[in-house]
């Protein structure tokens, strides 16, 4: 077993990251032969139950209201059209639904007592869900572990400095604290980010000493290429490159040995071979399905040709974790307690952000 270090420092990483390419993947196998079976890949579908129309500015989202692009929004999904939908992933492979929302945080009411139905109904299909809501509250992420919440993604996105280039309507400390709160409940913590918003290595490198230092460590971290849609401030980024995809892949595996590294958005760019080296650095997770939340995913009979010819097997839900117990809404020890939490709005001015958001403007 290689130990698992909460210590990491940056120059550290960054020494690891740089590496000569077959040195960075051969030390990033071995790390991932010892910790997992390297021929099997936990495979997730993500379900979008709450579309469009967010309050934030992230600059790579195409989910919020400020910026003009093609998403059609919608309303909460019903607790049967996404029962349908969990059905749907599991005939078709997946271990794992996860239900995406754009909201900036939990608020408690019927919405969140709907989500909450919607957990204990895929947890009672035998199936790991997810859910990535924004931010909670202890009080709120307790109520979704009682569901039988089995993860909850909220993602660092960047290192500290970049993140503040990116959004300005959350801070990092809230993302901190929200995943702090999930790890005071049973529910395990899904936390990564995105390369290619024109941060550069040592932010790169900054992340993962965020996500690193956590303790203990996500047991999943998401590694994003990001998605460029028109309109978004972020639309002229250059795709990202194998190259930094597969090197940041190996190097989150490196100093996150435990984590299950998960292959997340721009697969679609990606080639089989690009994805295969990926494998090989130590990813051993993906996203399927024919959409993300609202931008293309590869096709899921495309994904299982894959799977066959690199001998890849999906993991069995609750390999890594038992499945918890759902707790009716009846008999539940946790009340909606009305909290009205102090996340934080930093509020600076970033220019790219405001162009988009005028442009949208001019359109809408
Ligand atoms: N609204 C919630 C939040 O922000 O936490 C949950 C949904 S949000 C869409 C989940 C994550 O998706 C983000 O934190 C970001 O890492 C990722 N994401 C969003 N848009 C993306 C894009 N265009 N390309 C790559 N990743 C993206
Ligand atoms: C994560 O890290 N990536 C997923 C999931 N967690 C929620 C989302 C990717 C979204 C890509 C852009 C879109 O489809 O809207
Ligand atoms: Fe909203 Fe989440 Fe998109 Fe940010 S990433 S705009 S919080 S949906």
């Amino acid at each position: 077993m290689s130990e698992v270090r909460h210590n990491w420092t940056k120059e550290e990483i960054l020494e690891i990251y740089n590496r000569p390419l077959m040195d960075l993947l051969y030390e990033a196998a071995t790390v991932h032969r010892k910790q997992h079976d390297p021929n099997v890949v936990q495979v997730s579908t993500l379900l979008s139950i709450k579309t469009g129309g967010c309050s934030e500015d992230c600059g790579y989202c195409p989910q919020a209201a400020r910026y003009h692009t093609d998403i059609e929004g919608n309303d909460l999904m019903t607790v049967s059209q996404v029962k349908a939908q969990a059905l749907r992933a599991k005939e078709g492979g997946s271990s794992r639904v996860c239900m995406g929302a754009a909201w900036r945080n939990v608020k408690d009411g019927p919405e969140f007592d709907q989500v909450l139905d919607m957990v204990r109904t895929i947890n009672k299909l035998d199936m790991e869900v997810c859910c990535t809501l924004g931010m909670v509250t202890e009080n709120q992420a307790q109520r979704l572990a009682e569901a039988g919440l089995y993860a909850y993604n909220h993602n660092l996105d960047s290192s500290e400095e970049y993140y503040k280039e990116v959004i300005s309507t959350r801070g990092y400390q809230d993302r901190l604290d929200t995943i702090d709160n999930v790890r005071k409940t049973n529910v395990t913590v899904c936390s990564g980010g995105i390369i290619g918003m024109g941060e550069n290595v040592e932010d790169r490198a900054g992340m993962l000493v965020a996500l690193s230092t956590l303790n203990p460590q996500p047991e999943s971290t998401p590694i994003n290429a990001l998605v460029a849609v028109e309109g978004t401030p972020l639309e002229e980024e250059k795709p990202v490159e194998i190259w930094d995809m597969v090197r940041m892949v190996a190097t989150t595996r490196i100093v996150l040995p435990e984590t299950q590294v998960r292959l997340s958005a721009g697969r679609t760019q990606m080639s089989r071979e690009g994805q295969a080296m990926c494998f090989f650095a130590g990813a051993n997770s993906i996203f399927a399905g024919d959409k993300l939340l609202t931008t293309p995913n590869p096709d899921v009979n495309e994904d299982m040709k894959m799977f066959e010819l690199l001998g890849l097997k999906p993991q069995k839900p609750f390999t890594k974790k038992v499945q918890p117990q759902t707790v009716e809404a009846e008999e539940s020890q946790y009340q909606a307690l009305g909290e009205k939490p102090k996340w934080s709005r930093p509020g600076h001015t970033i220019e790219r952000n405001e162009a988009a958001k005028a442009k949208g403007k001019l359109i809408k």
